[in-house]
């Protein structure tokens, strides 16, 4: 344990890293998925679970926790981690995005957004400041800036002037962020798919100075080809002694795409949310329990997977409870994926550690390519 939040690196192989970030609640050992708990909670997953398949770290939303219960709320009943019953690290991120994806009416300024509530239609403001209390009250680890990540399609101009606007935004955030020891402020990269502008979104943020870096505005529909085409380059533009985190990332073969470009950190709601309507992810690939090949066979989903759902339930099982619309279904799917998804961070550390990353990747695409037999 430290009261210091930092990023030691361990290992390379190529532009891959392999570390440690420390923190007063715990380590995060990178590259690291972080299963998302929108709501102060992984959807059909305890806590305990979730730390059993290996997560060190969870993502919390400030626009969903503001919204209900109340981030104020949260932070009269001793805050987030306590409220969720989660006492390792966790990440918030600043609420910008979600709202641009969310909320309803939005009305975009200078100073910030004022947007309708998804959920009754209400009335709220979101700015870098207030982003910044409403992630201190929640007691977040790692705050994210309040940044903006322009809907597609967008003109190269749109793309410019937002990026722009949120390294206002980013400064701001650290003005109101202050010093808070064993916290930590990333700031967010935007930019589009335009090296140049990518390039001048990291001079900005290395200017003003943070403990991390995100790349956003990537998997926004811009597609895997292109993600991969800014990755190639983005992580260079930062600085080599902070962490990486590439936001809103992905399917598995987009986590091994965006580890061996250099990202240190990654979430998604996929694992979660494609578990409860019904596909798992698996060393073959995805597979869909729904489908009827399944509702005779007594084999596990995935026989190299050590979660209760591998270990305890037939794939006919699995099958069944899903189709009769029973909760455990969505339990057992979204500890499997979740298994899956830090499984192949493990085996990503070890195999920058030995540096046989190449090897890995290598077996995880034939592996897939086999399919699910
Ligand atoms: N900004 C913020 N959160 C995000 C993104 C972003 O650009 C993305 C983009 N994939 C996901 N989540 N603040
Ligand atoms: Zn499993």
């Amino acid at each position: 344990m430290t009261d210091r939040f930092q990023f030691t690196l361990h290992a390379t192989d190529g532009p891959a890293r392999t570390g440690t970030i420390r923190t007063p609640r715990g380590e995060i050992r990178t590259p690291a998925f972080m299963p998302v708990g929108t709501a102060a909670t992984v959807k059909a997953m305890m806590p305990e679970s979730v730390r059993e398949t290996g997560a060190d770290i969870l993502l919390g939303n400030t626009y969903h926790l503001m919204l209900r219960p109340g981030a104020e709320r949260v932070a009269r009943l001793g805050g987030l981690h306590k409220f969720m019953n989660w006492e390792r690290p966790i990440l918030t991120d600043s609420g910008g995005f979600q709202v641009m994806s969310l909320a309803g009416l939005r009305k975009l300024t200078e100073e910030g957004v004022t947007f309708a509530s998804h959920i009754d239609g209400s009335k709220h403001v979101l700015t870098p400041e207030r982003s910044m209390e409403i992630q201190r009250l929640l007691g977040s680890d790692i705050v994210m800036a309040f940044d903006e990540c322009p809907a597609l399609p967008a003109t190269p101009e749109e793309v410019a002037n937002s990026m722009r606007l949120s390294m206002r935004w980013a400064q701001r955030s650290r003005d109101a962020f202050g010093d808070r020891p064993g916290h930590a402020l990333f700031g967010i990269m935007q930019g589009g798919v335009t090296r140049e502008l990518r390039e001048e979104s990291a001079k900005a943020l290395t200017g003003i100075g943070f403990d991390g870096y995100a790349i956003g505005g990537l998997a926004v529909g811009e597609g895997q080809e292109a993600m991969f085409g800014v990755l190639d380059y983005a992580p260079g533009f930062l600085p080599q002694d902070k962490p990486r985190y590439l936001m809103g990332v992905g399917k598995p073969d987009d986590i091994v795409g965006a580890v061996q470009r250099g990202v240190d950190m990654m979430d998604c709601v996929l694992p979660s949310r494609s578990g409860r309507t019904g596909q798992a992810w698996t060393r073959r690939g995805q597979v869909n329990i729904k489908n009827a090949r399944h509702q005779d066979d007594p084999r596990p989903l995935d026989e190299n997977c050590s979660c209760p759902a591998c270990r305890n339930y037939s794939r006919a099982y699995l099958h069944h409870v899903f189709k009769s619309g029973e909760m455990i279904s969505g339990m057992l799917l979204t500890w499997h994926n979740l298994q899956y998804y830090q499984d192949l961070m493990q085996g990503l550390r070890d195999a920058i550690s030995s540096a046989t990353l190449d090897d890995f990747v290598a077996g995880f695409h034939a592996a897939r390519a086999q399919g699910d037999i």
